[in-house]
């Protein structure tokens, strides 16, 4: 009886910009010019200050809550402006905001979905993005489906979907992958494997040594990269798109990365977190080495920065303002797009909260009588 080696694989890393800002130009070659990283930088400035100010509008009770983007902001935009805007389409979880506004999502809608109105939801027309998710791992079920269509039609376009480390523990993850897998489909699922799913850390998480390695099961390329390098995120995924556009089916990258902030403005992660950890990924944050890479290159100095970090102000102040400006929907609402015909009882209780007090309630009226 033989006993043979019947598979074998390998996961491989790619890191192209490092911690210092240093470029290793042959891997580099073909990706972003430095106009586009500048650009790209600017987002960084901009998307860093949004995240800041929503945190500061929950602590003040402007917001319900908040899933602070920190330190992710390579891992989004890399990944964001290798997919096509208008025709690829985005199918995140909560933590890619930058990747949403580079694909056109007015920035308010993030601001009003956090402050509990819906209509952060509505995606206007021509924006390819499905709200954000905040079920763990049901959009990646979307995003095969999404792929599917593209491939009976024919379209040549794709699919990329977020999510993170813990997210890949759920069967929604495995479901999504195996189908993606087996019809082929155009969808590049993309892991912000940020080292924590809330307090849970990534060893507890799963037994799995990358969380690049699930895709093998699927017959998936995969690769693992360091998420917070611009340029090995935008290389992969941009392969991984080219690939899935000419009929290579689906592929995975893992993003390694780490999540600067609380898990939520629900959550203060001085409680699990050792600090030495939390400041040993802040010498690695995606800003501080896309700013030496441009600092190297005379692209960028203090002057800009200061420029920038005042247009971001701007920026982000004015979406505030639309946000917080849009007219309160009425209590109504909930009961208007339910039904066509609303029943009875519904519109007794449609009426009643319109009142605000069960003592003014219609059908209460004898008990106010003192029947
Ligand atoms: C189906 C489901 N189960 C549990 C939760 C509660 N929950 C919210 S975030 C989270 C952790 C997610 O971790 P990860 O996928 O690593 O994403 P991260 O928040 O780190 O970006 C959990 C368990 C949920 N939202 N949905
Ligand atoms: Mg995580």
């Amino acid at each position: 009886m033989p006993r043979k080696v019947v598979y074998e694989a390998r996961v491989e890393y790619v890191q192209i910009l490092d911690e210092e800002g240093r470029l290793d130009a042959r891997l580099a070659a073909g990706t972003l010019t430095d106009e586009q990283v500048a650009f790209l930088y600017e987002q960084m400035v901009i998307c860093r200050q949004y995240d800041e100010v929503a945190f500061k509008l929950q602590r003040s009770g402007r917001m319900g809550t908040y899933p602070q983007n920190k330190g992710q902001e390579a891992a989004a935009l890399g990944s964001g402006f290798a997919a096509k805007k208008g025709a690829d389409f985005l199918v995140p979880c909560y933590r890619e905001n930058a990747a949403l506004f580079l694909h056109g999502l007015p920035m308010e809608h993030i601001l009003l979905h956090w402050m509990g109105d819906e209509r952060g939801n509505q995606i206007p027309e021509g924006v390819n993005v499905t709200p954000i998710s905040i079920p763990i791992g049901t959009q990646m079920l979307h995003a095969t489906g999404i792929a599917w269509a593209y491939k009976i039609r024919r379209e040549p376009r794709c699919v990329i979907t977020y999510f993170g480390d813990g997210a890949t523990s759920e069967g929604d993850f495995h479901e999504a992958a195996n189908f993606a897998s087996t019809l082929q489909v155009p969808c590049v699922f993309f892991c912000q494997n940020n080292q924590w799913a809330i307090s849970v850390p990534r060893e507890t998480q799963t037994a799995s040594e990358t969380i690049a390695q699930k895709a093998l099961a699927y017959g998936m390329p995969t690769v693992q990269v360091d998420g917070n390098d611009l340029f090995a995120v935008y290389k992969e995924t941009r392969d991984a798109l080219d690939r899935a556009r000419s009929g290579g089916g689906p592929s995975f990258i893992e993003a390694v990365t780490y999540r600067l902030g609380d898990h939520t403005t629900a959550d203060d992660a001085r409680r699990y977190r050792d600090p030495e950890e939390v400041a040993a990924w802040q010498q690695k944050d995606p800003m501080i080495r896309t700013r030496k890479y441009l600092e190297s290159k005379g692209l960028w100095d203090d002057n800009r920065q200061r420029a920038a970090e005042e247009r971001a102000k701007a920026i982000v102040q004015e979406v505030v303002r639309t946000a917080e400006g849009i007219e309160k929907p009425t209590t109504d609402d909930i009961f208007n797009f339910t039904f066509a015909d609303l029943p009875a009882e519904i519109a007794r209780q449609r009426d009643t909260l319109r009142t605000s007090s069960i003592g003014q309630e219609p059908t209460q009226a004898a008990l106010r009588a003192g029947h």
